[in-house]
């Protein structure tokens, strides 16, 4: 039930639009038009906003990894979709390159696996103390276990810095300590959330203490506990000297200034016992999470070349199902459904992904497709649309079969889309043959419906189509 709201309010959004613009049309197309796409921005979103705000609420820890069996697991997932970009890559040279790169990459992770060193990163915004508490601490190295190597990452939340890549690669070190000066503001909590998504990863460390007064930095510390539930370190890594003012029995005054030494205590102690109780599974979680990034990276590139494939076989078919609805209008939504979505471009958007469907598979997947689309009333709001905007062209409006057409060939393109990131999103499987997750398939062609529903889009596609199916037509 909770798949159909995203649809429902796009949907609302857009119905009203259509009814302004169809009230409008005459004196106001231009205000119309505006108001049309303002408020389909207004439902986007809100859907928008719906979906940041559920997905606010889960905090998802992942745990550390418990044996070496994960790792390699993790290695060998990210290694085979490498290889599969490497045998997709064939005469281009660049991807090829690519894949190469990425397969000594995956080498070079099998032996991190045995890495004895640990690698601590240390993040923050800038100014906070990352350098002073690296340097301090590598004062301190006899009491840390195993003399671990120190990263500092480009300083965070400046404008136009990349912080989450920079977050994605601090968590592909073993540890990470997030210095703050004070309470965190919504941004650094994100951060921070970030940096936590793998259980006992990351430590806050609230530096520069001496800058309170004690009072105010209990308040902090406790309004930082309560609010990240973790323990928070507290310390001074570089104290600022103080003034010191002596009088002395004469009467005479002495000042100074005195430099107080730094506190680092807690943070010390704390983390050599993090890294000696916890040291080779801290090793194996980074390792885990540096073949995910390389199998992310791998993915992206796989798809890449992939949608390079298929946006020709989409297109194709489109233009088939445009031409075939044109000269025969059926007039019936449910005929028009499952009339757009042809067979053969399920087995040939399949084969591109290595999903094998047969002949009957394939017939399965366009029916169920065909369903969904009249089920979640895609079919009406687009043929809706389609014949709204095509409303403003009299000439071609009245030549019959063009509504059928234009729908058939946009209903065909959204299901092919749709199906491209159904099948983008399966996890790469050995064995062919996936049954089919109508949920998914479902959701995914939602969300492919709104993104393809805005009016400019529209307007350009129903131009393109115009001009196939009525080629004498001037106008649009
Ligand atoms: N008052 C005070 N200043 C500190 C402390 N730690 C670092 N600083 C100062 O903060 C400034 C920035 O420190 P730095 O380590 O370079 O920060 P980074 O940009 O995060 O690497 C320097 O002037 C440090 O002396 C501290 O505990 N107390
Ligand atoms: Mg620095």
């Amino acid at each position: 039930m909770k798949l159909q709201r995203p649809i429902l309010v796009g949907g609302l959004g857009l119905s009203f639009a259509l009814w302004l613009l169809d009230t409008l049309q005459d004196s106001f197309v231009q205000v119309g038009e505006v108001s049309l796409l303002s408020l389909i921005a207004v439902g986007g979103s809100l859907w928008l906003f719906k979906q940041n705000r559920s997905n606010h609420n889960i905090m998802l820890q992942e745990e550390l990894p418990s044996d070496r069996a994960t790792v390699e697991n993790a290695i060998s997932k990210a290694e085979a979709v490498v290889n599969q970009l490497a045998s997709v890559a064939k005469d281009d040279t660049e991807t090829k390159n690519f894949a190469c790169l990425l397969q000594n990459q995956i080498s070079e992770l099998q032996a991190e696996i045995d890495r004895k060193e640990i690698q601590l990163a240390v993040t923050g915004g800038k100014f906070v103390g990352k350098t002073s508490i690296i340097q301090i601490l590598q004062q301190n190295a006899v009491q840390l276990f195993a003399n671990p190597k120190f990263y500092e990452t480009a300083p965070l939340f400046l404008e136009g810095n990349a912080d989450s890549k920079v977050l994605a690669h601090a968590t592909t070190y073993d540890y990470v300590l997030f210095v703050t000066n004070g309470d965190l503001t919504d941004t650094e909590y994100q951060a921070w959330k970030q940096l936590n998504s793998t259980k006992g990863r990351a430590m806050l460390v609230f530096n520069k203490q001496d800058q309170y007064v004690p009072d105010e930095r209990a308040s902090i510390l406790s309004s930082l506990k309560q609010r990240l539930q973790c323990d928070v370190v507290t310390i001074s890594a570089s104290p600022v000297p103080i003034k010191v003012r002596k009088h002395s029995s004469d009467g005479t005054v002495q000042e100074w200034m005195e430099q107080s030494a730094p506190e680092v205590q807690q943070l010390v102690e704390q983390l050599s016992k993090v890294i000696t109780s916890n040291s080779q599974q801290l090793i194996w979680a980074a390792t885990v999470k540096k073949a995910n990034l390389l199998k992310t990276e791998a993915k992206t590139a796989l798809n890449l070349v992939r949608v390079g494939q298929a946006n020709p076989v989409i297109e194709q078919h489109q233009w088939i199902a445009a031409a075939a609805a044109f000269a025969n209008p059926l007039p019936v939504l449910d005929i028009l459904a499952t009339a757009a979505i042809n067979a053969q471009m399920v087995i040939d958007l399949g084969n591109i992904y290595q999903q094998q469907f047969s002949l009957e598979q394939a017939k399965t997947v366009a029916a169920e497709m065909g369903g969904l689309m009249l089920k979640l009333g895609l079919v009406e709001l687009s043929t809706k649309a389609i014949s709204t905007v095509l409303k403003t062209n009299a000439v071609t409006y009245a030549v019959g079969g063009v509504i059928q057409g234009i729908s058939a060939a946009y209903l065909t393109r959204v299901a092919g889309l749709a199906l491209v990131e159904y099948l983008q999103a399966q996890e790469i499987s050995v064995s062919s043959g996936n049954p089919l997750n109508l949920d998914k398939l479902r959701q995914t062609l939602q969300n492919v419906f709104q993104q393809n529903q805005q009016v400019a889009l529209l307007q350009g596609f129903v131009s393109q189509g115009v001009k196939r199916l009525v080629p004498a037509s001037e106008c649009v």
